[in-house]
């Protein structure tokens, strides 16, 4: 069964535009999966410590057939391919971080999964995105995009 994954992607180092290009190649070679759809691109201030570059995110869409784990797998492969160090601290500065938002109407509460990302209601640089590609959608959990959007100033980002 195919399922449609949201993956929201996130760089601030090292060519952050370089980063998400390089990274879309990588998610369009994927197993049994194929690459639908790509946002805009987004500038934004970092969110958490200041002193770190500005952030590009997007957000992609893709069908697959591989299980939740083997696609986190894969993203954190694809991270670490493109020079990802995971650092002690939090919502520091990056080469590239591969989010999975949503998967199918799955709900995950799993050690390495949690789905929604436990973040995305309120980011607008996910959100905004995200609507690009599915402005209808409706989260497992019952939660509209439209409401979550309502509640989430675009001000700040920039769109590319
Ligand atoms: N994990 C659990 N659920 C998921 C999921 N749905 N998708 C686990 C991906 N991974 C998930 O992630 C830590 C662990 O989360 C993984 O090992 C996985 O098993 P990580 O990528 O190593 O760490 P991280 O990304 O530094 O942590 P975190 O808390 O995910 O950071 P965020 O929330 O991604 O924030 N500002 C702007 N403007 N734009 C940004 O993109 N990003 C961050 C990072 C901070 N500020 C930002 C941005
Ligand atoms: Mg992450």
């Amino acid at each position: 069964m195919m399922e449609r994954v949201y993956i929201g992607l996130g760089s601030n180092l090292a060519e952050p535009l370089d980063q998400l290009r390089d990274a879309l190649g990588a998610l369009a070679q994927l197993p049994q999966s194929q690459l639908v759809n790509v946002s805009s691109f987004y500038a934004s201030d970092p969110l958490g410590p200041p002193e770190q570059p500005r952030y590009v995110n997007a957000v992609a869409a893709l069908d697959t057939r591989l299980m939740p784990l083997q696609l986190l797998d894969a993203l954190q492969a694809i991270e670490l391919n493109q020079g990802r160090q995971r650092k002690a601290e939090r919502w520091g500065p990056r080469t590239l971080d591969l989010d999975i938002l949503l998967f199918g109407q799955r709900l995950l509460d799993e050690p390495r999964l949690k789905v929604p990302h436990y973040h995305m209601h309120a980011r607008p640089f996910v959100l905004y995105p995200l609507a690009e590609l599915a402005p209808d959608l409706q989260l497992a959990d019952g939660r509209r995009l439209s409401e979550l959007l309502s509640a989430c100033p675009f001000q700040g980002l920039e769109r590319l």
